[in-house]
């Protein structure tokens, strides 16, 4: 489970936008989106810097830790 800090999001049109951008890149993956909190919790197989990678392009580049 891949958990990132996402400042970027904040409304479900983010949250959406993040699900599908990951379900591009895994169609298996099972991703949570908590706006408040700003996070999304993704399980995935596919590699977390390509995650990372793909969420940036979308506009929703992840904090680094
Ligand atoms: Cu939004």
């Amino acid at each position: 489970m891949l958990t990132l800090s996402i400042p970027a999001i904040s409304c479900g049109h983010c949250a959406r936008a993040i699900t599908e951008a990951v379900l591009e890149l895994d169609p298996d993956a099972r991703v949570q989106v908590d706006v408040e909190r700003k996070t999304a919790a993704i399980d995935t197989r596919a590699e977390p810097a390509a995650v990372s990678a793909r969420l940036a392009e979308e506009g929703y580049p992840p904090a680094t830790a």
